[in-house]
């Protein structure tokens, strides 16, 4: 490509879910800037598009899982129930994109086969899967952390001779179970959600657990109008309520450290909010994530529950959580899971002894016994996080691939810049706080601070922005050493890439809370955006190319 080069846009956007609508949005209206985007989905929604899966929920409260930038959709949109359903937070999506009108700059049902960096043209060419090609200034990956399904690599799954589907890309028409034996592999959220809604439609259930998962229940209820109303003539005091919390939602504050309170107040406050519902019950104490002890007080409570609930011990007992302290692997929210195993239509399976060997034409096959069925659901999860951006297929400077960049984990400035990759942005990019947090208020926060970012870059007639590797290396550290006085990293856990077979062991998101990380960031634009390379990062590439090609003397 030559030095001439015009882009045929300012900006590709990557991904019409909830980053990519609103980056999309604001680098139009607020930087001006040209924008072509590409989803290769057929529609706008992300994450809420793909998982559509019976019982599909979101585990922050739909109040605050919304858009706070505009007024007027806040203002127009009413929530019909505590924790939304997937149908109606895509349909709060289209509803969205309407308002602000960004479809016109998506090309859907296309896929991203490649980003490829140019050091002379200064330019990123994104070619789709058709192997169209668009030329631009800058990329912004807004592609999701749970965006790439992760199918175990099962013997035999090929000859399977009934129907297989995955949690995470749903068939639209949906699945109907009537009168259906169905076999449902994984026991993480998409699992928790959807057995009891599966059981109650299917004929009969049987689900493979590996590891048993702590889950609380949503106490999922109506909306009222008039609660709404109430809602919304406080949205703003809400917003920023939330934006001053470490997970951007609305907690209740912890009482204390659990290891300090006596018993009777530690029970009163784990009843109160298990009756409450939501995954602020991991909020009743401060030690809960920090310390073992503390934490196997909450752990033991919900035991305790599981064995009330559920009406058979040894299935009881397989429910019960031991391998993981409680929180390490994300809480699930659920409504009526442990109900569920006393159905006379479901079967829970071991596989953490004898793991599946492999899927037999008539269903899986465990400790030598096949599991006949109609419909195999695989609830398996994703490569989280790093899984999206790698199927993009991105080389950077000098060609570098990001799969070689990360091969020890991905790295990044802030989750947002990634050294080696000029003039690239990736919203809820490993290292930002995304997962640990309420979603869309992070990526409020990193789109604002991106598209304010551009701004400042364009007046100030800079070319060519990178993160430098040594602010890099040490936001690397930072977020590990965060993570490290936690008890996050004691699970094999999808934040910390376990699940995927070969992935680098490294607890990916920033655990410091999104008001500090926004602190953190505000510092960087105070200090002049320290920690990026600004226009001599290009010209230092080149001179060093020019040195590497000089002849040997
Ligand atoms: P998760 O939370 O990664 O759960 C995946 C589940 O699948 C989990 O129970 C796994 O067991 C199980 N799994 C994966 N591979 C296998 C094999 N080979 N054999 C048996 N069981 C297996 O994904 P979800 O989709 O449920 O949730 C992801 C996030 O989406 C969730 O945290 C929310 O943020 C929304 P394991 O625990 O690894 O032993």
């Amino acid at each position: 490509m030559s030095a001439l080069t015009t882009p045929d846009v300012d900006v590709v956007v990557v991904g019409a879910g909830f980053a990519g609508m609103y980056a999309t949005h604001l680098l139009r209206t607020k930087n001006n800037l040209t924008v072509q985007g590409f989803e290769r989905g057929s529609g706008v929604g992300g994450t809420w598009f793909w998982n559509r899966y019976p019982g599909a929920r979101c585990d922050a409260e739909s109040i605050v899982y919304s858009y706070s930038f505009d007024d007027e959709i806040q203002q127009e949109w009413t929530w019909s129930e505590r924790w939304a359903t997937q149908p109606e937070i895509l349909e709060y999506a289209n509803f969205v994109a309407d308002k602000i009108g960004i479809r016109d700059t998506f090309r859907f049902n296309t896929e991203v086969a490649s980003m490829a960096w140019d050091d002379d043209s200064q330019t990123w060419t994104t070619t789709t899967a058709a192997g169209d090609k668009t030329v631009s200034k800058y990329v912004v990956t807004a592609v999701g952390c749970l965006s790439a399904s992760q199918v175990p690599d099962f013997k035999g799954l090929s000859d399977f001779a009934g129907q297989v589907y995955h949690t995470g890309a749903w068939p639209h028409e949906g699945v109907d179970f009537t009168g259906k034996r169905v076999c449902v592999i994984g026991t993480g959220s998409s699992g928790i959600q959807s057995i009891p809604r599966i059981a109650e439609a299917a004929d009969h259930v049987t689900v493979f657990q590996r590891t048993a998962t702590f889950t609380v229940p949503a106490q999922n209820r109506p909306l009222g109008v008039d609660e709404m109303a109430q809602v919304k003539a406080v949205y703003p005091a809400l917003r920023e309520h939330a934006k001053s919390t470490a997970a951007g939602v609305i907690v209740k504050q912890p009482i204390g450290r659990a290891l300090e309170l006596d018993a009777e107040t530690v029970r009163a406050e784990l009843d109160a909010r298990w009756a409450q519902g939501g995954p602020t019950f991991m909020n009743a104490f401060t030690d809960t994530m920090s310390d073992l002890e503390a934490n196997e007080i909450t752990a033991e409570y919900v035991r305790e529950r599981v064995r009330e609930i559920v009406q058979d011990p040894e299935t009881a007992e397989l429910l019960s959580p031991h391998a993981y302290p409680i929180g390490t692997k994300r809480i699930c929210v659920d409504t009526d899971y442990y109900e569920t195993y006393n159905r006379d239509n479901v079967d829970l399976v071991s596989v953490k002894e004898h793991p599946i060997e492999k899927i037999g034409t008539r269903g899986p096959v465990v400790n030598g016994v096949e599991y006949d069925c109609d419909v195999l659901v695989m609830a398996t999860g994703f490569d989280a996080i790093t899984g999206p951006l790698l199927r993009l297929n991105i080389t950077g400077s000098e060609g570098r691939p990001l799969s070689e960049a990360w091969a020890e984990g991905g790295k990044s400035y802030l989750g947002l810049a990634v050294a080696g990759f000029p003039n690239m942005f990736t919203v809820t990019g490993p290292g930002s706080p995304s997962v640990l947090t309420n979603m869309i208020l992070s990526i409020e926060q990193h789109v604002e601070w991106i598209t304010d970012f551009l701004l400042d870059l364009e007046d100030a007639g800079v070319g060519v922005v990178e993160a430098s590797l040594q602010a890099q290396e040490q936001w690397v550290a930072d977020v590990n050493a965060i993570a490290d006085q936690t008890l996050y990293p004691q699970a094999a856990s999808w934040y910390m890439g376990s699940n995927v077979p070969g992935k680098a062991r490294v607890f990916m998101p920033y655990a410091g809370g999104a008001d500090a990380y926004r602190a953190i960031c505000d510092e960087i634009v105070s200090s002049g955006y320290s920690g990026f390379v600004m226009d001599a990062g290009a010209s230092e590439r080149a001179e060093q190319r020019q040195e590497e090609m000089a002849p040997v003397v």
